[in-house]
């Protein structure tokens, strides 16, 4: 066995899922050895295609295959500290029976703050409008929570350099925005919603600028079905995920979801963006670094795809691999994904993908027979001129892979 191999890392070993029909008719189809009648008619592939956390028929999993180009850094656990502090959730793990991240295992970008305030006694103020309550207790927050369902969030600045580790998904609960504007009466002038946290710290980062905050409007945060959290898998959230409270903004990247939220104040159209969103202009797509609030583009997840894992597999005499991958962010669900291996390599379709939704995460898997050993440059594309995928196109998510044994 190549020493490439990693024997010990959390690849899905799981034979034991069963078939559903199809994929038993699809099987019998295959071993009554009638592969040569009329394959390009069929709705499916003439390849037996398991899910990707079944075994390869008759295969036997040696191990996962490491990606190249990434250099080690801590997964899994947290490191540093304010908004220098991050954990790396470890992607190569996934695997579909496991829907979401464990709190201790979500990603976290910036670490509380040494200068917290307590918690005993949060608040979050409410501002900017006529009438109604000036603040929200946790103790009503709390009151008012209900299930919020299963949503990913993604770091703006997730990057290869970190395995992409900046990508997680969590079974929230909390409270709509658009329930606790209604219990406000708003200036009619007051049209966006400026949301704040607490965002000051003992140390000075080399990297970030202190300040969280995000304007939104009221159309944004209700089309995104936006709500304050209280809690993430069934807990309280940790004080390292924006204990007592954070905002979360389903399908918007993570830097929109404001931690340790203090103040939800209505303003004015003509507000400044703030410097949050002035950070991440560019990673949200921004153009240029715009002044005003409403020059922003809200700052969604488009389309995106990459692989998380390689297995190898050896099947009766012959090596297989088999690429593991996750797609996530847009809109509309995916028809067409596909898959290509070095430039030189045409495109091909992806060979099993089950996506009910667009969030949270799919997965999608490609058995694979690299032609000769080498290097391996692995791009993904979204193969329907509708679908807008920006970052998935312009080469963000590949990834590579040496190959020493075909
Ligand atoms: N107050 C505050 N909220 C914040 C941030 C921050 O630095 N301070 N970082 C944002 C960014 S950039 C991301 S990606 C998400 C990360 O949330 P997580 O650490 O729970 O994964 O929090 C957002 N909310
Ligand atoms: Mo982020």
């Amino acid at each position: 066995m190549p020493n490439n191999v990693n024997t010990s890392s959390g690849g899905s070993t799981d034979p034991g899922g069963k078939l559903n029909r199809r994929q038993l008719f699809r099987r019998s189809f295959f071993v009554g050895g009638a592969l040569f009648t009329g394959v390009d008619k069929l709705p499916w592939r003439p390849f037996f295609q398991p899910p990707h956390n079944q075994r390869l028929e008759g295969g036997q999993l040696l191990g996962t295959i490491p990606f190249t180009g990434e250099a080690p850094v801590p997964m899994e656990n947290a490191f540093g500290a304010e908004l220098d502090g991050r954990l790396y959730t470890n992607l190569s793990a996934l695997n579909a029976q496991v829907p979401v991240i464990p709190a201790d295992k979500f990603y976290i970008r910036t670490r509380a703050s040494q200068l917290m305030e307590t918690q005993k006694t949060w608040q979050v103020r409410l501002g900017g409008h006529t009438a109604g309550p000036p603040l929200l207790t946790m103790e009503g927050l709390k009151g008012m929570a209900k299930p919020m369902g299963v949503h990913l969030m993604e770091c703006a600045g997730n990057v290869r350099s970190v395995h992409f580790g900046m990508i997680s998904v969590a079974d929230w609960t909390g409270t709509s925005l658009i329930d606790i504007l209604e219990r406000v009466k708003v200036n009619p002038k007051a049209n966006r919603v400026l949301i704040s946290g607490f965002d000051t710290y003992a140390t000075k980062s080399a990297s970030s600028v202190p300040g969280a905050s995000w304007v939104f409007t009221k159309e944004e945060l209700k089309n995104a079905g936006a709500f304050l959290a209280t809690e993430m898998n069934g807990s309280p959230l940790t004080i390292d995920h924006g204990a007592p409270v954070r905002l979360m903004v389903p399908g918007w990247y993570g830097c929109a979801c404001i931690k340790w939220v203090n103040e939800i104040a209505c303003t004015r159209d003509a507000v400044e963006a703030t410097s949050q969103m002035q950070e991440y202009a560019a990673r949200t797509m921004q153009s240029g670094m715009p002044k005003l609030a409403r020059e922003y583009k809200p700052a969604i997840i488009e389309q995106a795809a990459m692989p998380i894992r390689i297995e190898k597999w050896v099947q009766g005499e012959k090596t297989r691999y088999r690429v593991i991958g996750i797609l996530w962010g847009g809109s509309a669900l995916v028809k067409k994904l596909q898959i290509r291996f070095n430039p030189e390599e045409d495109y091909m379709d992806v060979h099993q993908l089950e996506q009910t939704s667009n969030d949270p995460w799919s997965f999608w898997s490609h058995v694979w027979e690299p032609k000769q050993p080498g290097s391996y440059l692995i791009r993904l594309r979204i193969a329907e001129p509708a679908v807008v995928a920006r970052r998935l196109d312009a080469g963000y998510y590949m990834r590579s892979v040496d190959i020493s044994e075909v």
